[in-house]
């Protein structure tokens, strides 16, 4: 066979409500992919550990009281700041396995605003700070109803935690998903290694067309 020139690393996202498995998830693939060699290397958003990351963890648990924009606008700078990072890192040929990205960023805060929206303070509002990030090769969304993930336990502890909140964040994601063609949805009642097994098989696909150069990198929101 003829050989295959190393190509960029995938960037595969997972996305979903609180407790829908997401991070298990991440470290299921991080593990699987180590394990076949492959160069990749996980990120979660909030990044905590950044300056900006300090702030949106103290406002998460209620330590400090921020306006709702100025939050989203720190969520934004917290992955803009780490946006050359992404980027080099991919071209380098690792695979990125993100927690949350820019989508809950657009999602839990137009789920706050009023509609019809005043003084333009809309959907695509909420999107302007993440233009230009690095975009998903593929969107794994774990979809589970607000009421199952309160099943899942520990719910209620962090700012966004409530059951009809999360109802409108869910229905933001569904805008999101109209227009990303990349968006893959899974059960995530399923157990977690059916999970696990279905999250291999897509991403195994990503990287290998990412490989092979048969997919150009791409940047939000396109
Ligand atoms: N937020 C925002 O507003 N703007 C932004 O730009 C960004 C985020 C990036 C903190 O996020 C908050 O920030 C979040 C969105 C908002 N809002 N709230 N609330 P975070 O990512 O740091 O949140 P977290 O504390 O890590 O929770 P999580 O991400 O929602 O959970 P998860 O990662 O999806 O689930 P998990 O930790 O993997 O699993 C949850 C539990 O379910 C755990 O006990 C597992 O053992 C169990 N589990 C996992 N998989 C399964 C299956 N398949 N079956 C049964 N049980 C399972
Ligand atoms: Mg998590």
């Amino acid at each position: 066979s003829v050989p295959v020139a190393e190509g960029r690393g995938a960037f595969i996202l997972f996305e979903g409500l609180d407790r829908c498995g997401k991070s298990t998830q991440c470290q299921c693939l991080l593990e699987h992919l180590t394990a076949q060699q492959v160069p990749v290397q996980k990120l979660s958003f909030p990044d905590r550990q950044q300056e900006t990351g300090k702030l949106i963890a103290d406002f998460l648990q209620r330590k400090i009281q921020l306006d709702p924009l100025a939050v989203h606008l720190l969520f934004a700078a917290n992955r803009q700041n780490v946006r050359q990072q992404m980027v080099d890192s991919l071209a380098a040929g690792v695979t990125l396995i993100v927690d949350r990205y820019a989508y809950s960023g657009v999602a839990f805060t137009a789920a706050q605003l009023e509609a019809p929206h005043p003084r333009g303070l809309d959907l695509d509002w909420c999107k302007t700070p993440d233009t230009g990030l690095p975009a998903p090769d593929v969107v794994i969304f774990l979809r589970l109803s607000p009421q199952d993930a309160a099943a899942r336990g520990q719910y209620g502890a962090e700012a966004y935690e409530k059951i009809d909140f999360q109802e409108k964040v869910q229905e933001q994601f569904d805008k999101l998903r109209d227009t990303s063609p990349n968006w893959v949805e899974l059960d995530a009642l399923l157990e977690q290694d059916s999970i696990a097994q279905q999250v291999s098989t897509i991403a195994a696909e990503a990287i290998q067309d990412c490989r092979q150069g048969k997919r150009p990198m791409q940047y939000l929101w396109s």
